[in-house]
């Protein structure tokens, strides 16, 4: 392709972002907005099939009946969206094969969130409360990003997430509202998942390498630290509600700004997770991996039936 026929193409392309207009897969696109999606897109991916792990622990242990269908079913809309997104990332231009290839090999990266472990039934409670409450935050934005495939797959996420969210809530609060014993199981869980959840919205705005270009292209409506601001603003009345307390001494009502300011994370933990020297790193890819290897004979048996019944059609047709 000439440089010119290239200029122009950006230009078409340009001109769509700037209406708001949806880039579908058969559209041109510049490369590196290509590739900036496959980064994103399968770093999703892979957060919310990791994610099912530290729940998956407690499906067995929950306290009861009723609790288990809802566990059960919350880890399931997981790997809903797990799928939805793969096959969204798909569509530009990578297999499935190559992207779990990057997940089991540690290239690509998930959210650090759930590198952390799940000690108590409180835990649930927390991870569906604070941590699906951080992600329905940074995702309903993306309902409105520039990709089609990715924009339309968030639509169903976030419905779902919202009863995620719900289901942990309650959880705390039914925790926060039984004996001190429970109470202060419910509070040791916000104890040790309020800085993580904090931290899972991405870097300071300042250290953000992506955000800049992304929300040129419109893959990113709202930077981190704005997500932040906004989880943290929801979030505090809602423990106050339950009667637990935020763990960050320095929170404080900011009367001018009309939000909370809060104090400052712990971003060296932050990447020390991010390059894998988390708590759960080394068990989480290592559960990913193992299940793909027990997998496999069902693959293969799928593929082979898959395979008899093209041939059968095959025959039947001559
Ligand atoms: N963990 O320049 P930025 C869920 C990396 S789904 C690990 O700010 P960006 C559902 C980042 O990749 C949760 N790495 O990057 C659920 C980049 O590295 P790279 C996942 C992180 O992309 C609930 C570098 O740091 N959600 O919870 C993290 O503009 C319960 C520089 O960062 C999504 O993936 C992190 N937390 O902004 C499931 C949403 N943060 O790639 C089960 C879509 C940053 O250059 C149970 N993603 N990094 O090597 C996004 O919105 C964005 O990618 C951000 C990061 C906001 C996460």
């Amino acid at each position: 392709m000439s440089e010119k026929e290239v200029k122009n193409l950006e230009e078409i392309f340009d001109a769509k972002i700037a209406r708001d207009e949806k880039i579908e897969p058969k559209d041109w696109m510049p490369e590196k907005y290509r590739q900036t999606h496959i980064r994103q897109i399968s770093q999703h991916a892979h957060s919310e099939i990791v994610g099912m792990l530290p729940e998956g622990n407690w499906i067995t242990r929950a306290p009861s009946l009723k609790r288990k269908v809802a566990l059960l079913a919350k880890i399931q809309d997981e790997a809903g969206h797990g799928l939805y997104l793969y096959s969204a990332c798909e569509t530009l231009g990578i297999s499935r094969e190559e992207l779990y290839e990057q997940l089991h090999s540690g290239k690509a990266k998930y959210s650090s969130i759930f590198n952390y472990p799940t000690l108590t039934w409180a835990d649930m409670g927390a991870i569906g409360w604070l941590v699906d409450g951080a992600a329905i935050i940074n995702q309903v934005p993306l309902c409105s990003t520039s990709y089609g495939p990715y924009a339309r797959a968030m639509v169903r996420v976030c419905k779902e997430e919202s009863f995620h969210q719900r289901q942990g809530f309650q959880i705390m609060m039914t925790l926060a509202e039984g004996t001190p014993e429970q109470k202060e199981m419910a509070q040791d869980a916000l104890n040790r998942w309020w800085w993580p959840s904090l931290m899972m919205l991405g870097p300071l705005d300042a250290e953000s390498v992506h955000t800049e270009q992304s929300m040129k292209w419109k893959l990113k409506r709202k930077s981190n630290d704005e997500l932040r601001q906004q989880f943290v603003d929801q979030t505090v009345p809602q423990a106050d509600m339950i009667g637990l307390t935020i763990p960050d001494p320095d929170l404080k009502w900011n009367e001018e700004k009309k939000s909370y300011d809060f104090g400052e994370m712990n971003w060296d933990e932050f990447w020390q997770v991010v390059k894998g020297h988390g708590p759960c790193n080394k068990e989480r890819i290592s559960a990913r991996v193992n299940a793909w290897e027990k997998g496999k004979w069902v693959r293969d048996a799928a593929m082979a039936y898959a395979e008899k019944k093209e041939e059968k059609v095959v025959k039947q047709a001559i």
